[in-house]
């Protein structure tokens, strides 16, 4: 049995029911098997061994009072995955579905996605099963306070930095920064995505999706083509969602449905992004409200926003979201291109069925890197105690994210893949952290 078998086997048995775990695990492991084979000093050195197996994970109890006066006990977690490149970077999901596996995966992934930045930042991930919807922002805060009463010991601007995902925003990072504040007596650039008032970066708001649309663009420019004209279907509403379709709008595309958890929209016009931003970043309220500000779109709760026609898709919501019957529908609808803002949006299958057919198609890890590299770039702004402009930070996360789209076609390219973006991400993103563990001995 080949080294990336040997460890894939391995991996799946001494982690059960981490399915999540497992996907991730294998894509990245198959990927690399050629450079792995290449370079016999990595299973010298039990690099794969190494890498699948996070250098610790933290479990702990979350204990709160809700507004009934009732205690509620959550989970915690917080999986430093690696630190060869860098100290520990990665969100905090809050978010019912999370569990080990979860963590572990979003963790795995991290460690790749910010090699591929270009900037020194290691892979973690963290968060609670804690459903922030239908919470008081007393319970939000009474959650954030307790979960970081555990969390600070753990964490340092200089040791691990956590930021948003799915379910923590600008409030919940704020509330996670004053009780770290209170509890140390520091001030610090502990966490990313922080207000503008205290230490948060311009534009990272909108770096995930404005990140994702640039590295799309480069794609695109491939094949002569761009967003001008194009249809595009962004599922989500949430940061990802509407910073993606922002910037895809104003690149001359035309956003027609986006979706949340409960269902989806179809605007034949295009979305009108204020109406979103509303409904979801200042009423935290549901996406069907969007009929009471544009009475000729459709709101459907049956059905999948994959059933749209498009030119361009960009699955922004969560794992798994796209299957490979949706695939099917897309590529029968022909579409064009399509970006993963989400981590691990697309299952195995689908990305299978998109690639078979020639459709473009950009992995999460790079395409959704923008977001940590502008909370790289907030680490560095907080380090120096200076704030850049909107401008600075945007030509920065631009750049970034040419450089990523480069460094993926060009190691699909070397080892004989050619415009197998998810191969190449692949080796690109492992290449630079296994070197780094060679480099620092058996650690
Ligand atoms: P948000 O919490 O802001 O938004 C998530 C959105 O996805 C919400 O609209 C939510 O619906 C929807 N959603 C969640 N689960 C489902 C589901 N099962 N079916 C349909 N819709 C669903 O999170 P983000 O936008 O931050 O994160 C989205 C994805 O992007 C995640 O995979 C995250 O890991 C990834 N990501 C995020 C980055 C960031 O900087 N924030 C960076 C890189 C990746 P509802 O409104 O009903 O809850
Ligand atoms: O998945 C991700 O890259 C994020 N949720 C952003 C992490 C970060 O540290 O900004």
């Amino acid at each position: 049995m080949s080294y990336v078998s040997e460890v894939l086997q391995n991996l799946i048995e001494k982690n059960l029911g981490e399915n999540l775990f497992h996907q991730a695990a294998t894509e990245v492991l198959e990927s690399i098997a050629p450079v792995v084979e290449a370079t016999p000093a990595y299973e010298k050195a039990g690099i794969l061994e190494r890498l699948t197996e996070p250098d610790r994970a933290i479990l702990f109890r979350v204990p709160w009072v809700d507004d009934q006066g009732v205690v509620r006990v959550n989970k915690g977690y917080r999986v430093q995955f690696n630190n060869a490149i860098g100290p520990y970077k990665g969100g905090l999901r809050l978010h019912p579905s999370v569990n080990l596996g979860v963590i572990k995966f979003l963790g795995f992934e991290q460690i790749f996605k910010n090699s591929l930045t270009g900037l020194p930042i290691g892979g973690g991930k963290g968060g609670s099963d804690f459903d922030p919807k239908g919470k008081s922002d007393r319970e939000v805060m009474a959650f954030c306070q307790s979960f970081m009463t555990e969390l600070y010991k753990y964490i340092g601007a200089d040791v691990d930095v956590p930021a948003g995902d799915i379910g923590v925003g600008a409030r919940e990072i704020g509330f996670l920064y004053g009780q770290y504040k209170r509890i140390t007596g520091l001030y610090e650039g502990v966490l990313t995505g922080k207000g503008l008032t205290y230490g948060g970066s311009l534009a990272r708001t909108q770096a995930t999706g404005y990140g994702l649309v640039y590295l799309m663009n480069e794609m695109l420019a491939t094949k002569g083509e761009t967003f001008k004209g194009k249809t595009v279907v962004v599922s989500g509403a949430g940061n990802v969602a509407i910073y993606a379709a922002e910037k895809a709008t104003t690149l001359g595309g035309k956003v027609v449905a986006m979706c949340d958890s409960t269902g989806w929209i179809y605007d034949a016009e295009g979305v009108d992004l204020k109406a979103i931003k509303q409904i979801k970043e200042v009423e935290r309220k549901r996406l069907r409200e969007y009929k009471n500000y544009r009475p000729n779109a459709e709101y459907h709760e049956d059905g999948v926003i994959w059933d749209v026609p498009c030119d361009i898709a960009l699955p922004c919501a969560t794992q798994n979201e796209l299957h490979a019957d949706h695939a099917a529908t897309l590529i029968k609808n022909g579409v064009f291109a399509v970006g993963e803002g989400a981590n691990m949006p697309s299952t195995p299958d689908a990305i299978h069925a998109f690639q078979s057919a020639g459709v473009l198609f950009a992995p999460a890890k790079a395409a959704n890197a923008g977001g940590v590299a502008t909370s790289a770039l907030e680490m560095s702004q907080n380090s120096q105690r200076l704030s850049w402009t909107f401008e600075e930070v945007d030509a920065k996360l631009h750049g970034i994210m040419v450089g990523i789209f480069n460094q993926m076609a060009a190691a699909a390219a070397k080892y004989g893949h050619e415009g197998d973006y998810v191969v190449g991400a692949n080796i690109a993103g492992f290449v630079k952290v296994a070197d780094a563990m060679l480099a620092q001995g058996v650690v």
